[in-house]
């Protein structure tokens, strides 16, 4: 299920020569770029984005770009424990402080209201990717359909074999925040979560969980897999909130 169109360069620095001639459109930062793959223009073109989304600002007042981030044109594989990656086999599990805790098959998830959205996404290691659409399911939507108790104060977004993350409710369920299924029109890799991972835009990546298996809802906070492994419990970007 690799796309084997664009090699991760960096991870396999001797593809640059065969890669050298090949161009293709990529969804940018505003618009649609040309890039040129390979070597030095893959990073001249990697760099003019940088500098356009340091000339930006969001609709909320922010740069666009985070401090201390650079764009690339697409999502980086960072590893992780995959889940069974199928449609079939997927399940959701909407429990914890609610009244109505439910669990939801793929069928069932496509059949909650759908939102298509733009976001970017900064990873803590200094990578951002900006501009690509969204689909899926709003955090707000599953919390409304539980009905999350008054008392509910952070989210704990669930991931295969025990990979969990916590978010503050507010934040999580902001519109931004979804269960998404699709980047850019296309399903997820399985490296990159498939068949159903969160989003969650505006903190580091780290934040939105691929393989995702449930959304709970909590009174207290719970520190997630790389929050208790020194990351910051936070995660704001604009803030530089990498390490706790
Ligand atoms: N289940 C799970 N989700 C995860 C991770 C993980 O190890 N397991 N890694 C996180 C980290 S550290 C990052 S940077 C992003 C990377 O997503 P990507 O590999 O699709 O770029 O996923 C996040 N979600
Ligand atoms: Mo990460």
């Amino acid at each position: 299920m690799r796309d084997t169109r664009t090699p991760d360069l960096d991870r396999h620095p001797d593809l640059h020569g065969r890669w050298d001639r090949r161009t293709f459109i990529r969804g940018a930062a505003a618009g649609t770029a040309l890039l040129a793959l390979g070597g030095g223009l893959y990073r001249l073109a990697s760099d003019d984005l940088t500098r356009q989304a340091r000339a930006e600002s969001r609709a909320d007042g922010r740069p666009r770009l985070p401090p201390g981030q650079r764009v690339i044109s697409r999502l980086k594989n960072m590893g992780g424990d995959e889940g069974p990656g199928d449609v079939k086999s997927f399940r959701l599990r909407v429990h914890g402080a609610v009244k109505s805790p439910f669990e939801l098959d793929y069928a069932a998830l496509l059949k909650l209201p759908q939102v298509e959205q733009t976001s970017d996404v900064h990873c803590v290691t200094g990578w951002s990717v900006l501009g690509a659409v969204w689909k899926g399911v709003r955090i707000a939507t599953l919390a409304e359909k539980a009905g999350v108790k008054g008392d509910v104060r952070h989210v704990i977004f669930e991931a295969a074999h025990g990979y969990t993350t916590n978010v503050p409710f507010a934040e999580a369920t902001a519109p931004s925040c979804l269960a998404t299924y699709r980047m850019d029109g296309k399903p997820f890799a399985i490296e990159h979560g498939a068949p159903v991972r969160g989003l969650v835009p505006d903190l580091y990546f780290w934040k939105s969980a691929k393989w995702l298996t449930g959304v709970r809802f909590v009174v207290r906070d719970e520190p997630g897999y790389w929050e208790v492994r020194g990351y910051h419990n936070h995660a704001d970007p604009w803030l530089e909130e990498r390490y706790g």
